[in-house]
């Protein structure tokens, strides 16, 4: 086939994952610091692996939309239930606003129709989920780097924070609302996208309504549905458990290339 299979082979000889390690999907990662010091290395390894292999514009393999799969699965959470997105729901998302703040030169808010009438891109990609299942779907949306440009980056910025509206784990300290975050490569790369149409319709809410991220060289829990807010920030450390994800906090790699 492709590059992308021979990029396969090779980091399936190169490195260690969650999953060459028998951890199944979302459960709950291995505390043991031995395993999470490791898979902290590996994962150093795959990210400087993979981008000195194929690039930092790499193209992720795009698709016809005769490729389009008839069923994609909705996975993680499939419907908010707190009380401010069933009310941006029930409006029809008329009134929700994306944020765009943290080191930016000029902070700035988008609604949906805003989003809508900027330039677009529309790409048909396979989403991977570590839980072993795809799906091939067509995403459209504002690419990221358009909307970073306008809202201009501070010099110190580095890393682009999703924050969703669903709280995955209930917790007392609130430590379990769902985030991710990408570094600047990743933010400018022509195929990440803000995705508000999938397969040629509004995004649906099992989906990620009314707008998610597609960061397509990743897998598939980088694609954070429900955006509310975008922030910019020099380093991760102080956001939740620090690791930039909430399953990055849970012991999944930060890097999670394809
Ligand atoms: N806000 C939010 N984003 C999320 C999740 C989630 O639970 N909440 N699940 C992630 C995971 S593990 C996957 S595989 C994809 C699933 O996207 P889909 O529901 O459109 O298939 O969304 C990702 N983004
Ligand atoms: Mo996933």
């Amino acid at each position: 086939m492709t590059r992308l299979m021979t990029r396969r082979r090779f980091l399936i000889g190169s490195t260690l994952t969650a999953s060459a390690l028998g951890l199944s999907g979302c459960d709950a990662l291995v505390e043991n610091p031995k395993v999470q010091s490791v898979l902290k290395i590996a994962e150093g390894l795959t990210m400087k692996t993979q981008r000195l292999l194929i690039g930092d514009d790499t193209l992720a393999r795009e698709f016809s939309v005769a490729d389009i799969s008839p069923i994609f699965r909705a996975n993680g959470t499939s419907m908010p239930d707190s009380a401010q997105y069933q009310d941006l729901l029930g409006r029809q998302f008329q009134t929700w606003q994306l944020q765009v703040g943290g080191l930016v030169e000029r902070p700035a808010s988008f609604s949906l129709s805003a989003l809508k009438s900027m330039p677009s891109r529309t790409q048909v990609t396979r989403h991977d989920c570590v839980e072993g299942w795809s799906a091939i779907g067509q995403w459209r949306g504002v690419p990221l780097g358009a909307l970073l440009h306008q809202v201009g980056l501070k010099p110190e910025a580095r890393y682009i924070v999703f924050h969703c509206a669903d709280e995955y784990e209930k917790t007392l300290d609130g430590s379990g609302w769902y985030y991710e975050s990408i570094d600047l490569i990743d933010a400018f790369h022509p195929q990440t996208i803000l995705a508000y149409a999938m397969n040629g319709r509004d995004l649906e809410v099992p989906h990620g309504a009314p707008l998610r991220l597609r960061v397509e060289r990743q897998l598939g829990y980088k694609h954070a549905k429900y955006l509310m807010r975008i922030e910019v920030v020099a380093n991760l450390a102080s956001l939740y458990g620090g690791n930039g994800g909430f399953w990055e906090d849970r012991g999944y790699e930060w890097y999670a290339g394809i």
